[in-house]
């Protein structure tokens, strides 16, 4: 076993381009190595590309059973949110999601700056209706607004920090 091929930082970095897997497995098995400290270092790694994947898929939550971190709104009986202020979250990519726990149809849609943020939408037709996506934010705050005709009473605001 070359010692240089057991080199963390080496291994590490060949692991984060994911060209070099086999040599990634024959530092671990080496027996004078330090195999446990390298685990511990790849690890974290590894954690962070799953939860990667884990964001990029699209499918729609099943009702009022949400991904672990989602921002979740309801709307609420007389055509209102059940909060006037949701937050904070944190900037970059949040998913939202919005519940019926009223009998008619709402939507969910975000604003800042008066600026209607593009390509984001949510729609719960009926009551026991669930809704979900990311969307990316950033600083500051946001206008939650429901655009369904006669609904202008339901906004809240949304501070993203
Ligand atoms: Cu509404």
């Amino acid at each position: 076993m070359d010692a240089a091929k057991c080199d963390f930082t080496n291994a590490v970095v060949r692991v984060t381009n994911g060209t070099c897997r086999s040599t990634y497995q024959q530092c671990c098995s080496d027996p004078r190595g330090s195999k446990f400290g390298l685990m511990k270092r790849i690890a974290p790694l590894f954690a962070s590309l799953g939860l990667l994947a884990a964001c990029g898929s699209g499918t729609t939550a099943p009702t009022t059973t949400f991904a672990p971190g989602t921002m979740v709104v309801t709307a609420v009986q007389s055509l209102k949110f059940d909060a006037a202020e949701y937050g904070p979250v944190k900037a970059g990519e949040v998913t939202i999601g919005y519940v019926n726990e009223d009998s008619v149809r709402h939507t969910l849609i975000l604003a800042k700056d008066k600026v209607k943020v593009p390509n984001f939408k949510l729609v719960i037709a009926q009551k026991g209706s669930a809704d979900s996506a990311p969307v990316t934010l950033e600083k500051g705050t946001y206008t939650l607004i429901c655009d369904v005709p006669g609904h202008t009473n339901m906004k809240a605001t949304l501070t993203v920090e």
